[in-house]
Parts: structure tokens; C-alpha cells; sequence
């Protein structure tokens, strides 16, 4: 029985504002990760008006990647990784988002970053807007509520298409573009598309239009990524939480479907390059206003992505509900506990079947490539008295998942790029802006309030990940 790909792109995956810190070195802009504060499970960051004395910015220093980025590529390249996924943060190659021009020494640490990670074959995975879009296309613009953000973007996305040609191959466009599904809550609106709300505001149209211009947006960077390269490999990054119903009841299936339309139609896009029926049916219903033109729509069906990229962490669970006839759904009210999974400290449900159900879906839907770009266990880690973590947890989740991953490629036949576990070292959560969320096969020494030496060092699961990849998963 074949197992994984003999060129399998086994790595780490990461975020610019996450782990780089230096939020001000080399002429780097504020983003909207530099106005976020620190929160905690159930207490939402508070996303504050630019940048205010007092307040704790976790990201603003994050773990220092920005200055150790040489020490912690070596030690990835000691766990064997084929691919490093990390962003390029806009902010970095143009600081406000407006300029014309791009930023000389932005653009030169990014080519140090790859070519240290080529010196060790270690590929690079690029996504180009993960959370961190710079901060003055919010205060002018209002965000991607504002069409004119198309063109900032597919400006920068040339820029680094171009000066990267021939160190980067793989790209990704939006980070999970569909956590914006959730427009109830601020955080997902405003990390995905900058866009913060006022109050009677209908949210939801204009987490649509928003979510349409990055889709049209995406499709220009494809198009035009393929004629500055025919070898890049240009894919969509979805957030991939299957909505499970609660019981067989018919009226409970029918509404994981409805939910499941609601947040994953930004993969029809992407990927057949036209809204799905239900969706504009859905449009009509609720009389959305919504400026789609033909040009955007001929964009769509030309800009294409190449590969799914997805992050898994967790399944979810609806139910039917009373009063519901048209079968809504809304993130913060419609989800329900599975009986059957424990969850981790942060309430999110363990589920490595999902996982293998999930790359089913999408393949059954698309036949396109696929690439879990995340996946991993934010724990509390504790040092033992020599001072390494066991974390036989985080090795038993990512064990659990990668068997399930194995499953889908080798029994159900599913075509995987790759597999890049989240947070290969320690980094700033993004939901709660805490360190003690950790994922790292990687310890970093710092805390919550920020105190620590920022020294790494090897956790148990290292060792054990370095063994997956020398026997490409055939263990597993
Ligand atoms: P943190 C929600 C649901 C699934 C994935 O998340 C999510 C989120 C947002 O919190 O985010 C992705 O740090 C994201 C990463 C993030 C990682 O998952 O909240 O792409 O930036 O760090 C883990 O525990």
C-alpha cells in the first residue's frame, strides 16, 4: 500500500505578525495585528484605536523572529522540514498599503528569510494577507468594505511575486478567508478584512461585500502570479471546522448542510470561479445590495486557485432549531457540544476523523490538490525539572490526525501536497493573544506578560516529528 508522496512537503507553518515582532524595524507600517491586545479564552482582544500608551500589543515583539529567524530555520532544518510556511507582512513591502512604491528593506528581509531557508532545500510556503493588513487601509478606507483595496492589494501581491520569482513557488492569497463567516463577533471581521463595525450596522452585507473584493482580489493575484510565473503554485486557505449535525434527524442534516454553505461557499469561488446558486439565492432573499459587476465576475471564472490549502483544528456540531424555516445560521448561536469528542483548555474539539473526513470533502467537491497548511494542539506547556516539555499530548494529537491524514490518501485516494503543523515554535496566539496557547515542537521562554529570555529549546514532540518526516509518515 502506497503512503504519502515520495515529495511530500512535510514543515511548520507560521504568520508574520505572529512571530517576527519588530514592528518597527526596516520602515514596517502599523497592521491591524499592532492594534490588538492581549486577551484570554473567553476575554476577546480589544481592538484599539491605533496604537495607545499602557496597553499590552503581544505581537508587537512576539518571539523575535524578526532577529533570530537564522537560529530557529536551522533548528526546523534539524527536524528535517521540506517546507517552511510562514506570510509576508504587507506592512513590511508597503507600510501604509497606498504608497506606489514598495519598501526597499522590507522586501530585502523577506529575500534573507528565503534564501535561508534554501541554503537548508527547506521550500517556502507564502501566504500573502494573514491577518495583518496595514492599519491605515482601516482608518482611510474603512478596510475591505472599500473596492479601491482591490488594487492595493494585487499592487503588492505583484511586488512580491516578482522580486521572489525564482525563491518562491507555492503562494496562498487569504488566510482563511471564510472566519469572516462569523461577523457576529469583531475579531474575524476585522483581522481577515480590517473592517471594524458601527454600531446598526447590518454586519452581515458587509462582511459579503468585503469577503467579494477579496475574492476578486485573489482571482487577480492568480492571474497575474501565473504570467510572472507558470511554476507557482497559487492556492486559497480556507478554515476548515466540518459542521456535523447533532443526530440523523433529517431537519438536523439538513441544517449542517445550510451551515456548511454559509462557510465554505468562499471555496466555490476560489476554486470553480463563480458564486454557488444557493448563495445568490440567498442574496435575493435577504435583498443584499451588493456591487458585483460582470467585470468582477469574468475576474473570478479567469483567476483560479491551483491547490486548496485548509487549516484543521476541530469539528463543529449544529442542530435544527425552532423558528428557523430558512435555516440560518449564525456562528456565535447555532453550534452545539459533540457528545462524542473531548475538547482541549481552549474548548475546541478534538477530532483527527474530522480530519479525514474533511480532506474527503474537499475532494469530492473539487479533485483539486490539497494542502493542510495547519493543524496542532494549543496546550499549557510546562518545562520539567531538566527543562524539557514532554508534550506526549501534542505528539498524541498530531499523531492521531496525521494516521487520519494517511487514511485519506492511501485508502480514499486523496491527492495531498503536504502537511505543515501550526505554531512549529512558540508563538503569539491569534484568537487570544497569549503565549501560554502554545503549539511548538519548539519551546520559547516567555510568558504572557512578556517576560522571558526568548530562548528555544527542542520539546519532546521535536524529536518525534523529526522521525515522522525522516520515515516520510510510513511509521505513522
Ligand atoms: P489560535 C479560529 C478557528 C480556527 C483557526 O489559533 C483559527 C482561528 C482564529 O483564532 O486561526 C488559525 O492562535 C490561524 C492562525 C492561528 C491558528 O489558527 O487562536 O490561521 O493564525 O494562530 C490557531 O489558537
Amino acid at each position: 500500500m502506497a503512503g504519502f508522496k515520495a515529495d511530500f512537503l512535510w514543515g511548520g507553518a507560521v504568520a508574520a505578525h505572529q512571530l517576527e515582532g519588530g514592528w518597527q524595524e526596516g520602515g514596517k507600517g502599523i497592521s491591524v495585528a499592532d492594534v490588538m491586545t492581549a486577551g484570554a479564552h473567553g476575554v476577546p482582544r480589544e481592538i484599539t484605536d491605533g496604537v495607545l500608551p499602557g496597553k499590552n500589543y503581544p505581537n508587537h515583539e512576539a518571539i523575535d523572529f524578526y532577529h533570530r529567524y537564522k537560529g530557529d530555520i536551522k533548528l526546523f532544518a534539524e527536524m528535517g522540514f521540506k517546507c517552511f510556511r510562514t506570510s509576508i507582512a504587507w506592512t513590511r513591502i508597503f507600510p501604509q498599503g497606498d504608497e506606489l512604491e514598495p519598501n526597499e528593506a522590507g522586501l530585502q528581509f523577506y529575500d534573507d528569510l528565503f534564501d535561508e531557508c534554501l541554503k537548508y532545500n527547506i521550500e517556502p510556503v507564502i501566504t500573502l494577507s494573514h491577518f495583518e493588513m496595514p492599519y491605515h487601509l482601516v482608518t482611510e478606507y474603512g478596510g475591505w468594505r472599500n473596492r479601491k483595496l482591490i488594487d492595493f492589494f494585487v499592487r503588492f501581491a505583484n511586488a512580491v511575486f516578482t522580486r521572489y520569482r525564482s525563491k518562491v513557488k507555492y503562494w496562498m492569497t487569504f488566510n482563511e478567508i471564510n472566519n469572516q463567516a462569523n461577523y457576529h463577533e469583531d475579531f474575524a471581521p476585522f483581522t481577515n478584512s480590517g473592517v471594524k463595525y458601527k454600531t446598526g450596522e447590518d454586519r452581515e452585507v458587509i462582511m459579503y461585500q468585503a469577503a467579494h473584493y477579496e475574492l476578486v482580489a485573489s482571482a487577480l493575484a492568480v492571474e497575474a502570479g501565473h504570467k510572472i510565473s507558470p511554476d507557482f503554485k497559487i492556492g486559497c486557505m480556507i478554515a476548515m471546522c466540518p459542521i456535523y449535525p447533532l443526530t440523523c434527524a433529517p431537519d438536523d442534516m439538513m441544517m449542517s448542510v445550510a451551515a456548511m454553505h454559509r462557510r465554505y461557499w468562499f471555496t466555490d469561488v476560489h476554486v470553480r470561479g463563480y458564486y454557488p446558486r444557493h448563495l445568490l439565492n440567498y442574496f435575493a432573499r435577504r435583498q443584499f445590495k451588493l456591487d458585483i459587476t460582470e467585470e468582477d465576475l469574468q475576474i473570478l471564472t479567469r483567476g483560479r486557485v491551483d491547490y486548496i490549502g485548509f487549516s484543521y483544528y476541530m469539528s463543529f456540531v449544529t442542530k435544527a432549531q425552532e423558528n428557523n424555516p430558512h435555516l440560518d445560521y449564525d456562528e456565535t448561536k447555532s453550534l452545539v457540544k459533540n457528545p462524542y469528542v473531548k475538547a482541549s483548555d481552549w474548548g475546541w474539539q478534538i477530532d483527527p476523523v474530522g480530519l479525514r473526513y474533511s480532506l474527503n470533502y474537499f475532494y469530492d467537491l473539487y479533485q483539486l490538490p490539497l494542502f493542510v497548511v495547519e493543524n496542532g494542539f494549543g496546550a499549557i506547556d510546562q518545562p520539567e525539572s531538566d527543562g524539557v516539555v514532554n508534550d506526549q499530548y501534542r505528539i498524541e494529537y498530531m499523531h492521531n490526525h496525521i494516521r487520519e491524514m494517511k487514511k485519506a490518501v492511501v485508502e480514499d485516494g486523496v491527492d495531498l501536497m503536504g502537511y505543515t503543523p501550526w505554531g512549529c515554535i512558540d508563538l503569539v496566539s491569534a484568537g487570544t493573544g497569549e503565549m501560554k496557547k502554545r503549539y511548538g515542537l519548539i519551546y520559547v521562554d516567555k510568558d504572557n506578560e512578556g517576560n522571558g529570555t526568548l530562548a528555544r529549546s527542542r520539546k519532546k514532540s521535536f524529536w518525534w516529528y523529526q522521525d515522522v518526516i525522516k520515515h516520510n509518515g510510513e511509521n505513522i
